[in-house]
């Protein structure tokens, strides 16, 4: 299989949010038929659902795989788990640590389990900005290109708390 480009947010808003992500960062380059590509900076951001909970830290990082987009969603569900993820009762509460796939190539996939491109990602600030910045040229796989989705997202706050990442 030809590698496949992909994009993946990581946010976190519990147990150091900043080493949370960076310890997620170098897991994925470590996955097996995988490789991170390009890493945006890490962003603060304010809560979005209940506000009665920390500022999360989020990023976006491109990667190219050769995972099938579930066997990647299974992949990073168990680094989900290994930083000590609690999947709470509360909706949209606070988390450890959430890998969310973004984008898998141009692929539209909906099954039991995945929904790619994400749901959310149109609306939310604190994915469409740091993906602006690896991938300005985007075009979504409905046709919309980033540059456009972003003209009615406005920041609500965010802002860059940390620049030139790095995962090796
Ligand atoms: N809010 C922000 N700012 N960042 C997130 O990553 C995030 N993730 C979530 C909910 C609870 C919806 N809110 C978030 O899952």
């Amino acid at each position: 299989m030809h590698p496949v480009t992909s994009y993946i947010g990581l946010g976190s808003n519990l147990a150091k949010p900043d080493q949370q992500l960076q310890e997620a960062l170098r897991a994925i380059h470590e996955l097996k038929d995988t490789h991170v590509t390009q890493c945006s900076s890490f962003y603060a951001s304010k809560p979005m659902g209940p506000q009665d909970q920390p500022d999360y830290v989020n990023a976006v990082v491109e990667i190219a795989t050769k995972l099938s987009a579930e066997d990647l969603l299974s992949q990073l569900q168990a680094i989900e788990q290994t930083h000590g993820r609690q999947r709470k009762s509360e909706r949209w509460g606070p988390r450890t640590l959430d890998l969310d796939i973004i984008l898998y190539g141009n692929e539209q996939i909906q099954s039991n389990d995945l929904v790619v491109p994400h749901y959310g990602m149109k609306t939310r600030e604190f994915v469409l900005y740091p993906l602006r910045e690896i991938a300005p040229e985007l075009v979504l796989p409905c046709g919309d290109s980033l540059v456009s989705v972003l003209k009615s997202v406005p920041k609500n706050g965010l802002e860059v708390i940390r620049k030139d990442v790095t995962w090796k």
